[in-house]
């Protein structure tokens, strides 16, 4: 079985919103096209307390995109953004919502960030998503959605290490491109064996 993993398409990761990617909306028509060929749908979801140490205005003289060493590793400062409750935290309105089965919330604990929908960036603290996938008897995953190079990126190479097949739709996923990320990300993904397909594929 095939799932249809729908990564942080959150208002803050569009036009206009707190950590906007460029062009970020652009996944949400061949997402909501897509969907009706999976039977498992999934979708992560941003979900930041307001202090939260990802959040440079929760560290002294940082700016956003300035990076620090957390106790786990170096950690990108970013925008407050997708804080719990608010509306940057939404879904984007124009996502087809009534398909998903899930969803997962990440980034909830005040002193890790979760990149990844099946690890935080500790690398070990879980989310529950691996056993959902098992217990659904999925194999394969197919990703899309926000940012290529972070929640995307690390979804993908999390699902490869527990050993899914794993697909990326290119034309479903968008960027924040810092000095070469995207294309670093594609590369670091295509090492690790996810394989690229389109959205027209599916
Ligand atoms: C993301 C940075 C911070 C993402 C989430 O969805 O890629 N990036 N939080
Ligand atoms: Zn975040």
């Amino acid at each position: 079985m095939k799932a249809l993993i729908i990564v942080d398409v959150q208002n803050d990761f569009c036009p206009g919103g707190a950590l906007a990617v460029p062009n970020g909306d652009e996944v949400i028509e061949p997402i909501n096209d897509m969907m009706d060929s999976f039977d498992c749908i999934v979708q992560t979801q941003d979900w930041h307390p307001t202090d939260h140490h990802s959040f440079a205005s929760t560290h002294e003289g940082k700016s956003p995109y300035d990076t620090i060493e957390m106790n786990y590793g170096e950690q990108v400062l970013w925008p407050d953004h997708c804080v719990q409750g608010s509306t940057g935290a939404e879904f984007h309105k124009d996502l087809r919502n009534k398909p998903s089965q899930l969803i997962i919330r990440k980034g909830f604990r005040k002193d890790i960030d979760s990149y990844s929908a099946f690890f935080e960036n500790d690398q070990s603290t879980v989310t529950g998503l691996h056993g959902y996938l098992q217990a659904r008897g999925v194999k394969e995953l197919y990703v899309a959605g926000l940012a290529t190079d972070f929640c995307v990126k690390w979804t993908a190479l999390d699902g490869r290490k527990l050993e899914y097949d794993v697909n990326l739709i290119t034309d479903a996923v968008k960027g924040i491109d810092m000095d070469g990320s995207v294309d670093t990300a594609m590369n670091e993904m295509k090492e690790a064996g996810v394989i690229m397909v389109t959205a027209s594929d599916v």
